[in-house]
């Protein structure tokens, strides 16, 4: 087998090129190369410095993940590195693309850092339930110091090469299309000269100077890594960085990547990491079906929805038409939008021109013939049968054709709608989740004529847009509302049956979620869709209303709320919930946080695998990828399915069965084979 590693001499520089593609992933093979490039430049009196570099579309992107769990075949990347470090030859890393992760960790083992502008630099392992494992947390605080080198490790969020040049990681940007050359030039100035190693770089002073920060920057990341191992252990090591000797600083990083790298965590993320790559995929839809250009977009509905989804495109340069059906509502709407950026560029987020940019990208219109020339139209109107299929028969004869038409529907009947047309292959739903600018997830809803070149577009377009897309079939509520529906149920049931309707909430927050169903009601309006009839009370929620309590717009709801929105169970509701009870003969009894978890997550599951047994899902990890992006399910546990998978088929069966509760047959036929929804838990 060829190696991925080759070298080039020029004059006395050896080149060391790495050709492994996708990402140019530090794999066994590309590592053993490294080694035995280095020492070919350390045996020959003819080099005098080395260069490494990636062809391709990035630097190293990382240690390959998909070796993670597997038994190691060394060399590992440490050992690599320190050999690297070792060099008393000047070793230069020329960096383009994304130097990610491990990849980053080979630049901080060089001694000098030469980077395009354009490139970015990066310790994402938190993302992946981990903390950098090949000295990345020694050797960073010790050349950047703590302060810049915590948000780096901990967020794990790239930084540009710039921002990287003024923290001292990179040492000098080179021209986009002359990396290679100025980076031999770098090295051929540095020969002759004592190499700097990031490893004998002093303590970091900051951190010595201010031990609080440590603490204060935990603090400021409370919200964000609640429930998450791996940021607090990213912090003890940057925190070892300054506190130990760099030999027994890497001793303690590698206590902690270990203990991450063998826990369900970074199991649970890494399984998410390839979810959300192959929920792009579509298993009978190949990759190189041509895609259908999309130049312009019409939006129908300039509500909350429409001016969320729109301002998706206008970010991302794509002129947007959005229609309304009145003046004002179509002003409101524009103005809203407006607003949203502002507020973006108030936060330091986006500039003042950028706003504008996207502003100018926005026409405004009352009139269906100014969508003719669209190339996708996304409808968001309310949610009813005949109207969306009024909307869809006038999208059918005024747009060209050849266009894309999207019903935002969350979980109307797609095949129905396109009857409205006489183009069915191009209707396809895009279910975006509010606040539409916002959320991450698209449920792309595949009717049973929508087109191969329509759902390849859409899906390309979801990333061009910044969107995780999903796949769903035709069902009511589609993956996630489906979902969601059974929990619904539950917790209803769970309330009546005598559980306090926070403990609900609480086990919920517990288990992860941001919120609970009741916080959730109360967040969005209890009020919504209801009859305004408050002497016709048949359900909780109606009785709510009739007691004027709809939700935090007006300070009661489930709960009663002070000005900072705090919340407090109220007494009123609960006496309305056991009236309810009592009218309904349900006896009550104190219910276990146990039996309250595993009532409203099982039923989820079970429903999973009945969309997996009906083929409305793809695949397991697309309902794990659904999760987690479109309502809150948290990451660390790798979503419903894999979750499933880790406590076991038995358990989730059992459990329903105990709770008289139904189970699927792909449910019992997975459990009672011993089998796993995702096939890599
Ligand atoms: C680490 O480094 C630990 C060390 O500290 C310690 C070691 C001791 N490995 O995302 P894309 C695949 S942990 C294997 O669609 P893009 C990916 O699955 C690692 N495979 O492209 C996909 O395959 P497919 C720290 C990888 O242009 C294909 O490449 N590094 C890896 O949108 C294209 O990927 C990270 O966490 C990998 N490391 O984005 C970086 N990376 O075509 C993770 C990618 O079969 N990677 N693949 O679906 C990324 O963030 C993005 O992939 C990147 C490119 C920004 C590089």
């Amino acid at each position: 087998m060829t190696s991925p590693i080759r070298t080039e001499r020029h004059d006395n520089v050896l080149v060391v090129i790495s050709d492994n593609p996708p990402v140019n992933a530090l794999g066994q093979a590309v590592r053993a190369g490294l080694k035995d490039a280095i020492e070919e430049a350390l045996s020959d009196d003819g080099i005098e410095a080395v260069v490494i570099r990636c062809d391709g579309q990035t630097f190293f992107a990382g240690a390959d993940i998909t070796e993670f769990g597997k038994p190691p075949v060394g060399p590992n990347l440490p050992e690599t590195l320190d050999a690297m470090e070792a060099s008393d030859k000047p070793v230069v890393a020329a960096i383009h693309g994304t130097a990610l992760g491990g990849g980053c960790e080979v630049a901080l083992a060089c001694h000098y850092r030469v980077a395009v502008p354009s490139a970015k630099l990066g310790l994402p392992e938190v993302k992946l339930g981990l903390i950098p494992g090949a000295a990345g947390t020694q050797r960073l605080p010790r050349l950047v110091g703590a302060e810049a080198a915590l948000p780096l490790v901990v967020d794990g969020n790239p930084i540009s090469a710039k921002k990287a040049q003024s923290v001292g990681l990179i040492d000098a940007l080179a021209g986009e299309d002359s990396l290679e050359a100025e980076a031999i030039a770098f090295a051929k100035s540095r020969i002759g000269q004592p190499v700097p190693r990031a490893s004998e770089g002093k303590a970091n002073d900051d951190g010595v100077r201010d031990p609080d920060l440590f603490d204060r920057f935990r603090a400021s990341q409370a919200r964000k890594i609640r429930g998450f191992d791996a940021p607090n252990s990213a912090i003890e090591a940057v925190k070892a960085a300054g506190e130990l000797s760099y030999a027994e600083g890497v001793k303690k990083e590698r206590e902690l990547f270990m203990k991450l790298m063998t826990g369900t965590q970074s199991a649970a993320m890494r399984h998410y990491f390839f979810a959300e790559r192959a929920a792009n995929k579509i298993d009978d839809v190949p990759n190189d079906t041509p895609l259908i250009p999309i130049r312009k977009i019409g939006v129908i509905g300039a509500g909350t929805m429409g001016g969320g989804i729109s301002m998706n495109f206008l970010s991302a340069g794509i002129p947007v038409t959005i229609l309304e059906m009145a003046n004002d509502a179509l002003d409101r709407g524009v103005r809203t939008v407006r607003t949203n950026y502002e507020s973006t560029a108030k936060r330091g987020r986006m500039t003042a021109e950028q706003v504008e940019k996207a502003m100018g990208l926005l026409t405004p219109t009352l009139s269906y013939d100014d969508l003719a020339d669209c190339d996708l139209v996304i409808e968001a109107v309310y949610e009813n049968m005949e109207v969306k299929k009024q909307v869809f028969g006038k999208l059918d004869e005024v747009v060209k054709q050849g266009a894309i038409l999207a019903s935002n529907t969350s979980y109307l009947d797609i095949d129905e709608i396109a009857t409205a047309t006489t183009r069915p292959g191009y209707v396809v739903g895009m279910h975006f989740f509010s606040p539409a600018n916002v959320m991450k997830l698209l449920e792309v809803v595949r009717g049973k004529e929508t087109r191969h070149d329509v759902l390849a577009t859409v899906m390309k377009l979801s990333k061009a847009i910044g969107k995780v897309a999903a796949v769903s079939g035709v069902c009511p509520g589609f993956i996630g509302n489906r979902m969601l529906s059974k929990r619904q149920e539950q917790a209803n049931e769970l309330i009546m049956e005598g559980a306090n309707y926070w403990d609900v909430d609480d086990v919920l927050l517990d288990f992860g979620f941001p919120m609970g169903p009741f916080q959730m009601a109360d967040l969005a309006g209890i009020d919504i869709g209801w009859h305004r009839d408050p002497t016709k009370v048949t359900t909780i929620r109606e009785a709510l209303c009739a007691a004027e309590r709809f939700g935090q717009k007006n300070g009661k709801g489930f709960y009663d709320y002070d000005e900072a929105r705090n919340r407090t169970p109220s007494d009123e509701v609960k006496r309305i919930i056991a009236d309810f009870a009592a009218k309904e003969g349900k006896e009550r009894r104190e219910i276990s946080k146990d039996e309250t978890r595993e009532r409203l997550l099982y039923p989820m599951v079970n429903e999973g695998a009945k969309i997996l047994e009906e083929g409305m899902a793809q695949r397991a990890s697309d309902i794990d990828v659904v999760w987690i992006n479109g309502y809150g399910w948290p990451l660390y546990t790798g979503g419903p399915m894999f979750w499933a998978d880790t406590i076991g088929l038995h358990t989730v069966a059992t459990g329903l069965e105990e709770y008289g509760l139904p189970v699927s047959d792909r449910l019992r036929s997975t459990a009672e084979g011993d089998g796993k929804f995702n096939d890599k838990p």
